[in-house]
């Protein structure tokens, strides 16, 4: 945890040194960027993705066959400390899902850390993964930070690894864009040795609404129909390397 918060603190000060840019610091500006991995910050600022070097994100739009609309594209990146998330939904779709004040936007992080998709959940991906992370994007009309519960599934069930409130999750939005980070230590101390989340990991998103008490999916991404037969509209996850 004293790790995590150090980190939370440099990311703080990247954003200073960021902001008081100048020629004469980009020297200094480039160690600092190397001591940040990727310097994603979560703030509800996108500049910081729109920045990134090409190769460095995996992502996934709303394939045109899926049965869904709300959630138009994610991205996922990754550096030595954290795992980053991007979310995009359609701004009407967003607009009408939060004026149901009841809204959490609840999502699922699906998360596979060693390409063995023989064990794990085996639905809703064409993938089986071990993990996920569950939680609400919003609260009373707007979006809200990302915490949630850390599940790993064992026996047919999802057994509780962290309790929301770890800290394992940040997450924040605007407009209708949204960003979430996931760090690697907290995540790697919860599990076995052999399921750490490794440089190659692969991952996907759940969204679905309970606003009003009625459960239904939103979309799952990826969602491109890549199998002959596949009615679903289900996709592999995507494969996430780590930056170093
Ligand atoms: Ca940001
Ligand atoms: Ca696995």
């Amino acid at each position: 945890m004293k790790k995590f918060l150090a980190l939370l603190a440099m990311a703080s000060s990247f954003l200073a040194v960021s902001c008081n840019k100048n020629n004469d610091e980009d020297d200094d500006d480039q160690k600092q960027e190397e001591a940040q991995g990727l310097g994603i910050k979560i703030d509800g600022n996108f500049d910081d993705w729109a920045a990134l070097k090409p190769g460095v994100v995996a992502s996934a739009k709303n394939d045109a066959n899926s049965p869904w609309e709300a959630v138009k594209e994610i991205r996922c990146c990754a550096d030595k400390d954290f795992v980053y998330y991007y979310i995009k939904y359609g701004k009407s779709d967003l607009d009408d899902l939060l004026s149901e004040t009841a809204e959490e936007l609840p999502i699922r992080l699906c998360i596979d850390t060693n390409g063995d998709f023989s064990t794990g959940y085996t639905s809703y991906f064409l993938d089986a993964y071990d993990f996920i992370v569950e939680g609400g994007l919003a609260s009373n009309g707007s979006f809200t930070a990302y915490d949630g519960n850390f599940y790993q599934r064992v026996d047919d069930k999802w057994n509780l690894l962290l309790a929301e409130g770890s800290n394992m999750v940040l997450g924040a939005g605007s407009g209708n864009e949204y960003e979430i980070l996931l760090a690697r230590e907290l995540f790697n101390n919860a599990v076995s040795s052999d399921q750490k989340i490794g440089d190659v990991f692969y991952t996907g998103i759940r969204f679905y609404t309970d606003g009003g008490g009625t459960w239904a999916e939103l979309s799952n991404m990826p969602n491109a129909s890549v199998e002959e037969g596949d009615g679903n509209g289900w996709g592999h996850l995507l494969k996430v390397t780590t930056s170093k």
